[in-house]
Formats: structure tokens, sequence, C-alpha cells
């Protein structure tokens, strides 16, 4: 008898001290209608030192995986089905190689997924790689004919695309079928699609005319707001380049412009994009999250980080994007990195055409190779934007 109650002590202390870190159910969380101090570590105390910072990083990942998109399944091996014999595609004195890679991952080799490559001049060297995952889409000799890839490929960049819905399919089937990854429910498309980015750079990482120091992603829309997750979650990856890619991406879930997506809308519309916790968040909950989407691009510093956007997008919150990254300026200028923050905006809608993969092609020579760009990746084109934040970056943590 004693033996029990001394075993109920042990394990009530074990619940009560492991209960200190574990997160917030809604009922316990304060509102904050700003946007939210990145830097305000779970114990209350703040971010004063860069090993602080190493910790709040890991304590924002933690936030995102349990109240937005769930939890990333383990890494799963990658391998190579085929390799497809060269393609050459030539435009006057230009060239480049298509080489189409089959690979599988996932439980038992179950999820497999093309990969196009396409690879400056006779392909040989190591170059810097651009991926984009939204194949699912339309191909990117389709979306910016093959003339114009080849435009930013002899750039000397490889483009890789493939298609992340091969990783969880784009319909709300999560509850009926399950997932390749595994039987947890807790996690949305959004974050699987994440995952498969991680399988492609691992497969990238294998291949001799890589430059391992330089891998980038991209993605549109919700394909944006899946290449900031994977950006954030893989320091692999060296540039994170999100492509109007609005609420629950490079867009703010507090201060939505007027015709720009709340997350009522996108959490009722795309419930399967996110773990099933982010439906508490709805209506005057949304300030009940401790986080947001500004956390979510300050976890890619000190790497580099562009959004690119047009200013008439304003489902994708234009304006309400800015906010966010001046929030997040604050991280990359604490950690002394703030060159390697930028922002675009065209004067176009909702596309990803040729103008900002241009964007980002010229930011990627500016922090892979020191050159200067012909845009100031600092300009906010929005007159009288107010501040949506209160509190003040530590000083210098570098
Ligand atoms: C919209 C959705 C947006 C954006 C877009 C897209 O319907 O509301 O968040 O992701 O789809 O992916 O094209």
């Amino acid at each position: 008898m004693k033996k029990q109650i001394l075993w109920m002590v042990a394990i009530f202390f074990f619940l009560n001290v492991s209960g200190q870190n574990k997160l917030n159910w809604i009922n316990e969380l304060p509102y904050i209608t700003d946007i939210p101090d990145p830097f305000l570590m779970n114990n209350g105390s703040r971010v004063s030192n860069l090993s602080d910072w190493m910790k709040r990083r890991d304590e924002l990942k933690e936030k995102f995986q349990f109240y937005e998109y769930g939890h990333f399944a383990p890494t799963s091996p990658v391998s190579v089905v085929s390799v497809s014999p060269d393609t050459i595609i030539e435009y006057g004195k230009d060239r480049m190689i298509r080489r189409v890679v089959q690979l599988k991952t996932g439980t038992e080799g179950r999820i497999s997924f093309t990969l196009n490559l396409f690879i400056p001049g006779k392909g040989q060297g190591s170059f810097p790689v651009i991926i984009d995952g939204d194949l699912c889409f339309e191909s990117l000799q389709k979306r910016l004919t093959a003339e114009g890839l080849l435009s930013l490929v002899k750039r000397g960049y490889i483009i890789a695309e493939f298609d992340r819905t091969k990783f969880a399919p784009d319909e709300n089937t999560r509850v009926k079928e399950g997932n390749q990854l595994n039987q947890n429910f807790d996690f949305g498309a959004i974050l699987n699609w994440a995952w498969g980015f991680h399988r492609t750079v691992d497969y990238l990482l294998t291949l001799n005319i890589i430059d391992k120091t330089k891998i980038g992603v991209t993605g549109w829309s919700r394909g944006g707001k899946t290449a900031l997750l994977a950006g954030a979650f893989d320091d692999r990856i060296a540039l994170v380049a999100p492509n109007c890619s609005g609420t629950c991406g490079s867009g703010p879930l507090r201060f939505v412009d007027t015709g720009g997506e709340t997350i009522d809308d996108i959490a009722t519309v795309f419930p399967y994009w996110f773990c099933s916790n982010f439906q508490n968040f709805l209506g005057i909950n949304r300030d009940k999250l401790p986080m947001d989407q500004h956390s979510l691009i300050a976890l890619v510093a000190p790497r580099a980080y562009l959004s690119t956007n047009g200013l008439k997008d304003t489902w994708a919150n234009p304006r309400g994007t800015a906010q966010a990254h001046l929030a997040a300026r604050e991280v990359f200028v604490a950690l002394g990195v703030q060159d390697k923050m930028g922002i675009f905006y065209a004067n176009t809608g909702h596309d990803h055409n040729i103008d900002k993969w241009i964007a980002l092609l010229d930011f990627a020579d500016k922090v892979f190779y020191g050159k200067t760009p012909s845009y100031d990746y600092d300009s906010i084109p929005f007159v009288g934007l107010n501040k949506a934040y209160s509190w003040s970056a530590p000083k210098k943590l570098f």
C-alpha cells in the first residue's frame, strides 16, 4: 500500500513538472490583439542572447505545429526509381537539359513522385537550385513557356519542380483515407506538402551538380504557404521565397485588410490544410493564438527570405503581408542579417509570373553572390502603414 502511495506521489510530481512544458489549450491562452512578441519566451522572460533565441526558435516551431499545421512526420529514405534520358531544350545560343527523375519515399516507399530538373547549359558544374512544388497546378514549361524557363535557368540556376500533392491530396480526404505518412491525424496537407520539399532536398543533396549551400524553395499561393513552412523548418534550405502566399503564408492571421482572407475563411473552406486544433481559433479566438506568421518568417533567419507579392492580390492581403514582414524584420535585424530579407511587390494580381521569378533570381544573386540588384528589396509601397506591434527587439543578438 505504502509503495502504491509513493508511486502515485511520483507520478503526480512527474505530470506537474512535465506539464510546465506543454502548450496551453485555448481556454488558458490570453487574447493578444497586436502581432505577438516573438522574443517573449514561454517562461515569461525575453530573449537576450543568441542561445535564448535558439531556445525560442524551438518553442515557436512547436507552437506552429501544435496550433496551426500539425507535427512533421519523421524523415524517410528517398530512393531513385528511374532517371529518364536527358532532353535538350534550345533557343538561339542558349540551352538547358531537362532530366526527369522518379523517386519514392514514405512507409514502404508508398509515395512516388516525379522531379523535373532543368539544368543549365551542358550540365557541368555545381549549381544553386530553386525547388518549386507546384507541378500540380501546371508545369513551369507551360506556365512560363520553355523559353521563359530557359531565360531563368541560363542564369546558372537549376530549377527543380515536383507535385506536392503526391504527399497528401489537396482535398478533404484526411479523415476518410488517412495519410501516406502516418496514421496520426494531427497534421494538415500543407505540413505534408512541406515534408515533400524536405524529401526533395534529401535527394538533391546526393547530386554533384547541386551547390549544397545554395538551395532555395518557392511556390505560389497554397504552394507559397508550403514553401515558407518547409523553409522555416529546414536549415539546409538557404533561401525561402513564398510567392503570393497570403494568409497562413507570409500574410498575418491578425491584421487582415479589407477584402483579404481571414482565418475563418481559410479554416472553413480548407480545414484539411491544417491540424484540427486550428479550428479552435476562429472568430474572436483568433487573438488567442500565441504566435502569428511573422514568427514563421523569423524562423528562416539567419538564412535568406524573400516574399514576392501582387499589389492587386487583395485576397492574399498584400498590406498585412508588409506588416508581418516588418515585424519579422525585427528578428533579422537583431541577428544582424537584415540584408538577407526582402519583399517585392509587382503591380499585378494573384500570379507567379516571370516577373516574380526574375525578382527571385535577382535576390538570389544578391544573397548568394553579393551582386547589387536593381530593385530595392526593402521598399514597402504602402503609405501610412501602421505598425502592428508595440514590442521592440532586444539589443543585437549576434
Ligand atoms: C484560395 C485560398 C488562398 C490561396 C489560393 C490558392 O482559394 O483561399 O489561401 O491559397 O486559394 O492556393 O490559389
